[in-house]
């Protein structure tokens, strides 16, 4: 079969860094009880993990770990970067998952985060040009809501967000725009969950998009819930360039899943969790970051060329082919 025999020559996509978890609840600076889905980018040439990190009562905050080549020596800030605004009521029962996208028109980063209100999660969103000083701007949608992240860039004048609602128990991705970040319309499912496939249960966005000459490649997360519990896997899809709403490619199959005994220990066994990737455009490798069982942060690494042609020999599902 030619799907088969084109999965097979560009298995496996994805590779575990030998040394996962690349951060874990034990190396933090203060007693945690876990570190795991961060967003991830670039400032002054060093990555920046921008890490759920989840104390000891169940409230998470956001916290940075930064490391020169993405991979190792890893410094953590001694203290959190963005808490819980006791003043805020959408944020009383935490800060969760952050996606970080740098806008190049107005010279700072916007990071979208769940807020966990007493009525559910929902998507706020915070700008920065530093990672010191944070401009909150507030939720952005409603509970329950949540897997978002903006695009670098605007279409036709409008913002795009990524988002996952839950509407009525279903959990398809979702995107809105928006003339000024903080109105948003224009709602349009865009990767729903496909019944009876590995991602039959909810889907929702991985790390952020990211622009390639072949579209913006999504990285999504889709769960399956089996009689021991539910499995995070990670697909792929590719959006058009300038129309995002519009899907040119999806994976049939998922391209990491848990695996690794480390992927089933922790507090939520069976997650693989994508949140952030950096692509290094010198090497051509991509590196995706990703949470673990809800406890420790991990690292694989694949080579962009190969995820292009990869996702370019799956289907169409604006071409008829399935796609829920
Ligand atoms: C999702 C999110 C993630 C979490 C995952 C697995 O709904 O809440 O934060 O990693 O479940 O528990």
């Amino acid at each position: 079969m030619e799907k088969e025999s084109n999965f097979k020559r560009h298995h496996p996509l994805f590779r575990r860094y030998e040394k996962n978890p690349i951060l874990s609840p034990e190396q933090w600076p203060y007693p945690v009880n876990a570190v795991f889905n961060p967003g991830a980018t670039e400032v002054d040439g060093e990555t920046l993990l921008l890490v759920r990190v989840e104390d000891m009562r169940g409230f998470s905050h956001l916290a940075i770990a930064r490391s020169k080549d993405g991979k190792t020596d890893w410094r953590w800030e001694p203290h959190p970067a963005l808490e819980p605004d006791r003043n805020a009521h959408e944020e009383r029962w935490g800060l969760e998952d952050p996606r970080i996208v740098w806008l190049d028109e107005r010279g700072e980063y916007a990071i979208t985060y769940v807020s966990f209100s007493s009525s559910g999660p929902l998507v706020s969103l915070a700008l920065t040009q530093d990672f010191k000083k944070f401009t909150r701007i507030g939720p952005i949608v409603p509970p329950e809501d949540k897997d978002a992240s903006l695009f670098p860039r605007r279409f036709n004048g409008r913002y795009a967000l990524i988002h996952r609602p839950i509407i009525r128990g279903e959990g398809d991705i979702w995107i809105s725009f928006s003339p000024d970040l903080r109105h948003w319309g224009d709602h349009r499912v865009l990767i729903p969950t496909r019944p009876g496939w590995w991602d039959c249960h909810r889907v929702g966005l991985g790390t952020q998009p990211i622009e390639t000459p072949e579209g913006w490649l999504i990285i999504y997360h889709g769960v399956r819930v089996t009689a021991s519990g539910s499995i995070y896997r990670v697909g792929l899809a590719l959006l058009d360039l300038e129309e995002p709403w519009k899907v040119q490619r999806r994976s049939d199959e998922w391209v990491l899943g848990p695996r690794k005994p480390y992927e089933q220990l922790g507090d939520v066994p069976g997650v693989t969790f994508p949140s952030g990737a950096i692509f290094e455009e010198k090497t051509g490798e991509l590196r995706l970051y990703y949470g673990i069982t809800d406890t420790t942060v991990g690292l694989a690494t694949a080579d962009m060329d190969q995820v292009l042609s990869f996702l370019l020999s799956c289907p169409s599902p604006t071409a008829g082919e399935p796609h829920g």
